[in-house]
């Protein structure tokens, strides 16, 4: 098709610009066979200058581009190619093989959405003219070749009735609210040797004389200088300086880590069945502890809130593997190896928020400090009384220092403010009650030990 595009460029204004019989068509590579030829977005060399009949000048380039889903690209480079050159090209050909059906128009909102991500500022319809061609249509009993009978067969294509599924009745509004401008060509089949002969190189003495005919009535109708669609971005006409420009900045878009992955519709279904079965474990894993461990209620005993952990840890589980979820085991597994992660994480909230209910907990570093107080207080009457009045002063100031410790801390908790302060006063109140344990602990294992060596 682009070939005789190509042709007609070079042959405008002659009346046998489709070619002689027996010549071979050349320009974008093409060829027979299950294997596809073209890959990525291709443009031609040349850009074809062409005068309207009003004086202006205006450029033509062609562009060639993969189809969709080979079995070399991802979902994400099928959107990525098909948004580029939709954003890039004032006509966007979408060639399908024999009729419009319902997954050839959910693909194109997938892809067109894709390509929507990339613009920011929108104020228009963010593509200019999309046209449906039908290839090998066989039913022109029915809607004849060419743009009349394409546009009424795609005019009950894509009706938005009322008895519609809204999932339906969203991918035409979908369409129909990307594109300023939505046409169909019904194009015959080419004839047999087109389409199965390996010998086939695009004489036309090959080709179906209605393909053909139908060929004159399309190519001139979409290349005709005065009909030629002038690129525009949002209401802007576009040179071809400009376009590089723009081409430049979608590839950084779709290079770059912002735009979400478009999946395939399995991927995203097992990704939204696993996501929501994970949301509904945790869920009941948070309400469960909630009743055991929540809000006002009293503090629990550290063990037996484990074993509730334990427990309802298992239930979380258990709901997220019975729930019936799409993607395969493997699929499943990362879901419920993140759903762990998240419970544990949850599990650790609830064991400090009961830990905070506990009352000695609450006044530890109080009772650390006025113990602390009392120490001093009493050392330093020692130290005074057996004439060390130097290290009677050092105990008076750490004295005064830890009072004065006791008293912020007071008025951090009952203000609430400058907390990092009040947590340092925490931390250094629990290094005292540690290294004091250890102190304990250790002189009690000496007595003890004593004790064993007098008997
Ligand atoms: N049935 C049928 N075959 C066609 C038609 N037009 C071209 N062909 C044949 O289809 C084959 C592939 O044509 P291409 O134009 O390379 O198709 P393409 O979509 O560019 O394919 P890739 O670049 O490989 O993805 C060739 O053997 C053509 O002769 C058509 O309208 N109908
Ligand atoms: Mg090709």
């Amino acid at each position: 098709m682009l070939d005789f595009m190509i042709r007609y460029m070079y042959r405008k204004g002659k009346e046998d610009w489709l070619g002689k019989d027996d010549e071979p068509l050349t320009g974008f590579s093409w060829r027979g066979g299950s294997e596809p030829e073209t890959t990525g977005i291709q443009l031609w060399s040349e850009v074809f200058l062409v005068q309207k009949s009003d004086g202006t000048e205006v450029a033509v380039v062609l562009m060639d581009t993969q189809g969709a889903f080979d079995d070399q690209s991802t979902v994400r480079d099928c959107a990525t190619i098909f948004a580029l050159s939709t954003m890039t090209s004032s006509v966007q050909i979408y060639n399908l093989s024999q009729n419009i059906q319902e997954d050839d128009l959910q693909q194109l909102q997938l892809f067109t959405e894709y390509g929507r991500l990339a613009l920011d500022e929108i104020f228009l319809k963010p593509f200019q003219s999309l046209m449906f061609l039908v290839r090998d249509w066989s039913f022109p009993y029915e809607y004849p070749y060419g743009f009349k009978g394409g546009s009424d067969f795609l005019d009950k294509r894509l009706q938005v009735k009322e008895a519609q599924h809204e999932e339906l009745q969203t991918v035409r509004e979908h369409i129909h609210s990307c594109f300023n401008k939505i046409s169909c060509f019904l194009l015959p089949h080419p004839g047999l040797k087109v389409a199965t002969s390996p010998a086939f190189k695009g004489q036309l003495c090959d080709v179906a004389a209605e393909f053909k005919e139908q060929l004159q009535s399309l190519i001139p109708k979409l290349l005709h200088p005065d009909r030629l669609a002038e690129k525009e971005i949002n209401g802007n006409k576009v040179t071809c300086r400009g376009l590089l420009e723009f081409f430049k900045a979608y590839i950084k878009i779709y290079q770059g880590e912002d735009l979400p992955q478009p999946k395939t519709m399995l991927m995203a279904t097992a990704e939204a069945n696993n996501l929501a079965a994970v949301a509904t474990a945790k869920d009941q894993y948070y309400k469960n502890m909630e009743k055991m461990c929540g809000g006002d209620l009293p503090y629990v005993a550290p063990q037996s809130l484990e074993e509730k952990h334990q427990f309802f840890y298992r239930e979380a589980l258990h709901c997220f593997s019975s729930t019936k979820k799409m993607g395969g085991q493997e699929f499943c597994d990362r879901y419920q190896a993140q759903l762990e992660s998240e419970l544990e994480e949850m599990w650790e909230s609830f064991t400090k928020h009961n830990e905070s209910k506990n009352l000695f907990s609450a006044f530890r570093t109080p009772a650390v400090l006025f113990v602390l107080v009392c120490f001093l207080y009493v050392l330093s009457g020692v130290l005074l009384f057996t004439g060390l009045s130097t290290f009677a002063l050092v105990c008076d100031c750490s004295l005064g220092v830890v009072m004065m410790s006791m008293l912020i801390w007071a008025f951090i908790r009952y203000s609430g403010r400058y907390r990092t302060v009040g947590g340092a006063i925490d931390q250094a109140a629990g290094v005292v009650l540690e290294q004091a344990t250890v102190v304990l602990n250790k002189s009690r294992g000496t007595s003890t030990s004593d004790q064993k060596k007098s008997s």
